[in-house]
């Protein structure tokens, strides 16, 4: 299995975010990609489709698939992506949260809005972080995500708002979202220290939930543009019910309170530990 170099490990903990060239074996990225056709095909529970069956303009993303997903459970099993989490957070155990596709057809005009990932989640804590992984080759002028560096580190919890928003699909929790607003940084781009990468499929970064990041739409007009983030969690993680979080897992799930670690083995698996 991949493990990460001194210098990743020192890119996480200063920049907020690490780019892991090579990060997972190719045949996670083929059966990824069956997964990215059949979803789109056939969107289930906590998809949010801006354009249903469009094969351009379209941002799709779905959450929370691996408790009844075979090729997602087997990636959060086995791909190895928990120890490179757990290796980036300087964390003894990695437990997993949840997987989240994220797809934009050619020509989708949808952007990622700048935000931050920890206040969407029923988490407090500093060792909780993404990994990004690219299951499309694109450019950051296209449509690859970009970070700002150090943000991680400013004491900000910025308020979240919903992806591809649409009228006719309500999202009223985020409307109870807690936070501050996000700067305006496509406005004043060179205010920020902006990094971003161009990446082939296999390729992942690795974010602190703190970190402030996005990503245009997508400028291709012929490439898909197609991405599974997934979710961990470390040892200074804890349960953090409020309003204006994702409601994928929320009070009624487990048996935690507001506080406690979350060791709920069946909503929050122990995927990965160091001396294993
Ligand atoms: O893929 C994207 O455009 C956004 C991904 C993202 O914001 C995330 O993984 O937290």
């Amino acid at each position: 299995m991949r493990q990460l170099t001194e210098q990743e490990i020192s890119d996480f903990q200063t920049d907020g975010v690490a780019f892991l060239p090579a990060a997972v074996e190719s045949h996670w990225v083929e059966r990824l990609l069956h997964l990215v056709d059949e979803t789109l095909t056939a969107p289930g529970e906590w998809a949010n489709d801006g354009n249903p069956g469009a094969e351009r303009n379209r941002m799709f993303t779905q959450r929370y698939m691996w408790q009844h997903n075979a090729t997602i459970r087997d990636y959060i099993f086995q791909s190895g992506c928990a120890g490179l989490a757990g290796q980036a957070m300087g964390s003894e155990t990695v437990r997993f949260y949840f997987d989240h596709l994220l797809v934009k057809e050619p020509e989708t005009t949808a952007a990622t809005p700048w935000h931050q990932d920890i206040p969407y989640w029923p988490f407090k804590g500093y060792q909780v972080c993404s990994i990004w992984l690219a299951l499309t080759e694109t450019t950051v002028a296209e449509s690859a995500m970009e970070f700002i560096r150090g943000s991680h580190l400013d004491g900000n919890y910025y308020r979240p708002e919903v992806f591809n928003a649409r009228e006719d699909h309500p999202n009223a929790w985020a409307e109870e979202a807690q936070g501050t607003p996000v700067p305006d940084i496509e406005a004043n781009r060179d205010a920020f220290d902006i990094l971003g990468y161009d990446v082939q499929p296999g390729d992942a970064v690795i974010f602190s939930a703190w970190t402030l990041h996005g990503a245009p739409g997508n400028g291709s007009s012929s490439r898909r543009r197609a991405a599974l983030s997934t979710r961990w969690l470390g040892d200074d993680a804890v349960w953090w019910p409020h309003a204006g979080t994702d409601p994928i897992v929320s009070e009624e799930h487990v048996s935690l309170k507001p506080g406690d670690y979350p060791g709920d083995d069946t909503v929050f698996p122990v995927i990965w530990r160091q001396d294993l």
